[in-house]
């Protein structure tokens, strides 16, 4: 791809309000599917995704948001990046498409900027905990260079995890990780818990704080993690 061509990519997904994390050049294990209808391999695979509350509140003026249909933000997702993927020649695959679902967390740390976290979600160098992954589209072509891009992610560096701590339900430890049934557990018996407007763990987290969601678009979020 050559720099015009990744510029209007770039933008044209700025303007429906999302980013290009990164991408990388596929090998067997990253059990990236073919392109298409043509099934030719994949050589190469972008990353897109969302932070912040620009996309939600984007989504919320949308037909999708209020015609009482499931799935609401995943249908609008897919309509406005099936046209960006089909104008600039990709296929885009979403991390909706499942069970069984594609491995996006392990896409995302193959694209780079992302470590592991114990709350569950990886934590970006820049957009913290708050970095959703919408699409990946996918290309018959290799281009770019993907593999060093930016800075490592930020928890192996982060000197208390305050996180940890954060958590009213001790769902989170460094030994086991996210306890999604006690957080569940938790949320479910405490129906005014603050969690209901936002995870506090994510919250506390000191990198990317300037994307945290607000609080009607993280409620959106735990409504359906909560069912
Ligand atoms: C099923 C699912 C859930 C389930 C179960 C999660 C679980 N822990 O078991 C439930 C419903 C509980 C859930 C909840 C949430 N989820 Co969820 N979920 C998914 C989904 C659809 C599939 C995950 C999966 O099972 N994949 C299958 C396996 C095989 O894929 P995999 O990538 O190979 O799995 C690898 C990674 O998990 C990775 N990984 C995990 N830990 C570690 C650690 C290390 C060291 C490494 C290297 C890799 C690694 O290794 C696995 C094996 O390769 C993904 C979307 C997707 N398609 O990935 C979102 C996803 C993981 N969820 C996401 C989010 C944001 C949430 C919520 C926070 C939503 C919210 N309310 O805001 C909540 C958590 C509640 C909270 N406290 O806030 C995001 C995470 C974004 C990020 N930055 O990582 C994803 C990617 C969705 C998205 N579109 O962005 N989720
Ligand atoms: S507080 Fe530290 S360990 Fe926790 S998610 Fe943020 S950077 Fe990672
Ligand atoms: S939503 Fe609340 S209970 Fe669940 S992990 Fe986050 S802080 Fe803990």
């Amino acid at each position: 791809m050559d720099l015009a061509r990744a510029t209007r990519l770039s933008k044209a997904l700025a303007r429906a309000r999302f980013i290009a994390l990164g991408g990388f050049h596929p090998e067997p294990e990253d059990r990236v599917p073919p392109c298409g209808s043509t099934l030719r391999p994949t050589r190469t695979l972008l990353l897109i995704g969302s932070a912040g509350s620009a996309l939600f509140d984007a989504f919320s003026a949308s037909p999708e948001a209020s015609d009482g249909k499931p799935d609401p933000l995943d249908r609008y997702t897919a309509r406005l990046l099936r046209d960006i993927a089909d104008e600039f020649g990709f296929t885009p695959v979403f991390p909706f498409d499942g069970p069984p679902w594609h491995p996006f967390q392990a896409w995302a740390m193959r694209a780079g900027s992302f470590s592991p976290s114990p709350v569950g979600v990886l934590c970006h160098a820049t957009f913290g905990p708050w970095a959703a992954f919408r699409a990946a589209f996918l290309s018959p072509e290799r281009f770019g260079t993907f593999e060093a891009n930016g800075a490592p992610g930020p928890c192996p560096s982060c000197e208390g995890k305050p996180c940890i701590a954060a958590c009213p339900a001790d769902a989170l430890s460094l030994e086991a990780g996210y306890d999604v049934p006690r957080c569940r557990e938790h949320l479910k018996a405490n129906r005014d818990a603050t969690c209901h407007t936002g995870c506090l763990a994510r919250r506390a987290c000191p990198i990317g704080r300037e994307f945290a969601q607000t609080e009607r678009h993280a409620g959106f979020h735990m409504k359906a993690f909560c069912g």
